[in-house]
């Protein structure tokens, strides 16, 4: 950015990874949405893109807004990212496009029809559970516990050691951020979880016919080595469980929150699949997203240079009054279709057929057992640079 441009673009000393921001980001998100659809962003030197239109507009332009520096903000072309960066989310075509084709040759509408049965039969054997105690932890008995035997079953890894895919999870995410206390801390404490998710992409560690053995001979079949391979099945550990376990805590916590929402869920569980959409909107798990220009380009009459990072606030986006109307109320007969939540573009995400069906089938499990649905405690907020979760969420359920 020259000396003259700056006077064009607004300027914001806001601290996205402070922590009273990350405790409570949709005031500030509004803010810089207001000061303008591109905001420099002066204490980390990057623009933050605040609207629904900009936001979807750089998402759907990889050739002028690559990944392949990094969808954090560390520039992979001046920094050494902390592990091998990912062939999908971390690359741009053609690269990406044969790591995404080589995925979603196994990740497609077959598979995901062929998993229902076992996600349905699950939800509701957690949830009999849950009814008979009464009360428990949403996230820990529920939120955690679904995508960790349900969706670690269909991935086939064995059941010693999964809960090391939330750590890792948590991991990745974070160091999406800067490299502050979090990341550094993250990196301390997950360092186990890493080498259990590094032994766990081998072929040998993973069940026969499971979703992770089969991505990985379907990288092998599209030409990828065998390590490579191993890097496509680390893109599912890393993505595939934590960010639903968060989806559907946040959606427990928002049916909680507001009674009449959850009546009308009770009333016509067939709402599951709108109601997990509309969770995914108004609590975005993952909020922020980074993209690198390749070129000087205009955005939002704002001028860029090349190898400018931009921080896409993608909850920010999700709750942009220019798109939705009364965009912080949640309400599960809207429709939330045109969101941001799991990006949008080339690399939209490949796993939210499974993620919906993940929370279809919590959700109507509940919606079908249970009648009351209420806080029982305190839920207690997990501070993290790309996340958007709880730690805990004391919740009563009475049986209906
Ligand atoms: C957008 S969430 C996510 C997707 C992919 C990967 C990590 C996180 C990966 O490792 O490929």
């Amino acid at each position: 950015m020259s000396v003259l441009d700056a006077a064009a673009a607004p300027v914001s000393d806001l601290d996205p990874y402070a922590e009273e921001f990350l405790r409570d980001p949709y005031p500030r998100q509004q803010q810089l949405r207001e000061a303008g659809a591109v905001v420099w962003l002066s204490r980390h030197r990057l623009w933050a893109v605040t609207r629904h239109e900009e936001v979807d507009t750089v998402l759907r332009d990889p050739q002028t807004y690559c990944s392949s520096r990094g969808v954090g903000l560390a520039d992979f072309a001046r920094e050494t990212p902390w592990r091998p960066p990912s062939l999908l989310l971390e690359a741009d075509p053609p690269q990406h496009t044969a790591a995404r084709h080589a995925i979603t040759a196994v990740l497609g509408p077959r598979t995901v029809r062929e998993m229902r049965q076992a996600f349905e039969s699950r939800a509701q054997q957690l949830v009999e559970e849950l009814v008979r105690g009464g009360s428990f932890d949403a996230i820990h008995d529920l939120a955690e516990r679904f995508p960790l035997t349900a969706m670690s079953d269909q991935i086939g890894v064995p059941q010693d050691g999964r809960e090391h895919l939330l750590v890792y999870g948590a991991l990745a995410f974070q160091a999406f951020g800067p490299r502050n206390e979090r990341t550094e801390r993250s990196l301390r404490e997950g360092e186990q979880a890493a080498a259990w998710v590094a032994e766990h992409t081998r072929l040998s560690e993973l069940r026969p016919g499971g979703l992770g053995a089969r991505i990985h001979a379907s990288a092998v079949e599209h030409g990828f080595s065998e390590q490579h391979a191993e890097l496509l099945v680390r893109s599912v550990l890393t993505a595939g469980i934590d960010t639903t376990v968060i989806a559907i805590g946040n959606a427990l916590w928002l049916l909680a929150r507001h009674p009449e929402q959850w009546a009308a869920l009770r009333d016509d569980p067939s709402l599951a699949r709108t109601a997990f959409e509309e969770g995914i909107r108004v609590e975005t798990p993952i909020q922020v997203f980074c993209r690198t220009t390749t070129r000087a380009v205009q955005l939002a009459g704002v001028p860029l240079a090349e190898g400018d990072k931009l921080l896409l606030l993608l909850a920010g986006a999700n709750r942009d009054p220019r798109r939705w109307e009364d965009p912080e109320r949640f309400e599960i007969r809207r429709s939330a279709s045109g969101h941001v939540g799991f990006g949008a573009g080339i690399h939209a995400c490949v796993g939210q057929m499974i993620a919906r069906l993940e929370g279809e089938a919590v959700l109507s499990a509940l919606a079908a057992r249970v009648q009351t649905l209420e806080p029982a405690g305190e839920p207690r907020r997990l501070i993290h640079n790309t996340l958007r979760a709880l730690s805990s969420l004391p919740l009563r359920v009475v049986a209906r």
